[in-house]
């Protein structure tokens, strides 16, 4: 068995900066010999990405611009990537949003407007992409997406997004279910709190990462490269059996009472 991924293109979507963990999935994911596409939805990031990837050495990565609430622009760049480089190997899904005034206080007051944004954005969008992708996939291949604990059981805040994140996990599995007859493993990593511009802003994160140093059983927060090493594994040969998984990569948090 081959584990690099030497002659493997991956499309990551979900770079804003250095913190996000779409970034932690291309640096494992180039480490391991990959080429990498990147997708940005907001222009304003378009440099930074740029200028993140173009410290990669060696890499001679692409860039496109994708709204995942615009099926054209989900069709539009699918079939450049396709015009472009041909086959992909898989895809990284690293994107969610909910309004900020959704992501605190009572959870029974979540808008309908809010409500379908944050499922549009966070798990609709899965669906949406994995449909584009599969054709260009026709060597077989990986997508995995980030998912979090609030969706399993009720965590103060995450709210509407808990919500979504149950609905994107099953997507999990209905999709492994379609796409397995294609040889496309569809996996989900569950990631523990980690500081990014997603978070920033949203409840109070230095509580919650005091609470994971005090109970998780590893003691301590989970990092970029935890959850990109992982993300490697599943997007790589390594993990050939494994599909519909949902992976916990949160120092063991999610088993504590
Ligand atoms: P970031 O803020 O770094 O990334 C969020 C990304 O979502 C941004 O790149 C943003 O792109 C993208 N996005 C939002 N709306 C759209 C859209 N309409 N079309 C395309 N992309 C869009 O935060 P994280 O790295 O933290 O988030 C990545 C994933 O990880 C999310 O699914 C999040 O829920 C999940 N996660 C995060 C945890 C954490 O503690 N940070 C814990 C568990 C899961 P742009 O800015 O260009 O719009
Ligand atoms: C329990 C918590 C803390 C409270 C809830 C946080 C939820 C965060 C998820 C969403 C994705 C954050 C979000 O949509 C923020 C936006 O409203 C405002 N920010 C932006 O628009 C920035 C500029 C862009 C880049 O962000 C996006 N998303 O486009 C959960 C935490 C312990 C863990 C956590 C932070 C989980 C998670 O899913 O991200």
């Amino acid at each position: 068995m081959n584990f690099s991924l030497e002659g493997r293109t991956y499309v990551v979507m979900g770079v804003a900066n250095k913190r996000s963990i779409a970034w932690g999935i291309a640096q494992s994911l180039h480490n391991a010999g990959a080429r990498l596409i990147f997708t940005y939805a907001a222009e304003r990031f378009e440099k930074s990405v740029r200028d993140l990837a173009a410290s990669l050495e060696g890499q001679d990565a692409l860039f496109y611009q994708c709204d995942v609430t615009d099926d054209e622009s989900i069709t539009e760049t699918f079939q450049q990537i396709q015009n472009d480089v041909g086959t992909i190997h898989g895809l990284a899904h690293c994107i969610a949003f909910a309004n900020k005034d959704e992501l605190k206080g009572d959870f029974l007051n979540t808008s309908r407007d809010g409500f379908l944004t944050a499922h549009n954005i966070s798990s609709y969008s899965l669906t949406a992409v994995a449909r584009a992708a599969q054709p260009l996939m026709s060597e077989g291949g990986g997508i995995v997406t980030l998912t979090y604990l609030g969706g399993e059981r009720v965590v103060p805040n995450y709210n509407v997004m808990g919500v979504a994140k149950a609905s994107l996990d099953a997507s999990v599995k209905y999709l492994a279910e379609s796409l397995g007859q294609h040889s496309i493993r569809v996996n989900a990593i569950s990631a523990g709190p980690i500081r990014t511009l997603s978070a920033k802003g949203v409840g109070d994160f230095n509580s919650i990462l005091k609470d994971i140093e005090e109970r998780a059983p590893l003691r301590r927060p989970t990092t970029q490269d935890e959850v990109g090493d992982t993300a490697y594994f599943l997007l790589s040969d390594i993990s050939r059996g494994v599909t519909g998984e949902i992976i916990h990569v949160d120092s063991g948090f999610h088993i504590i009472g």
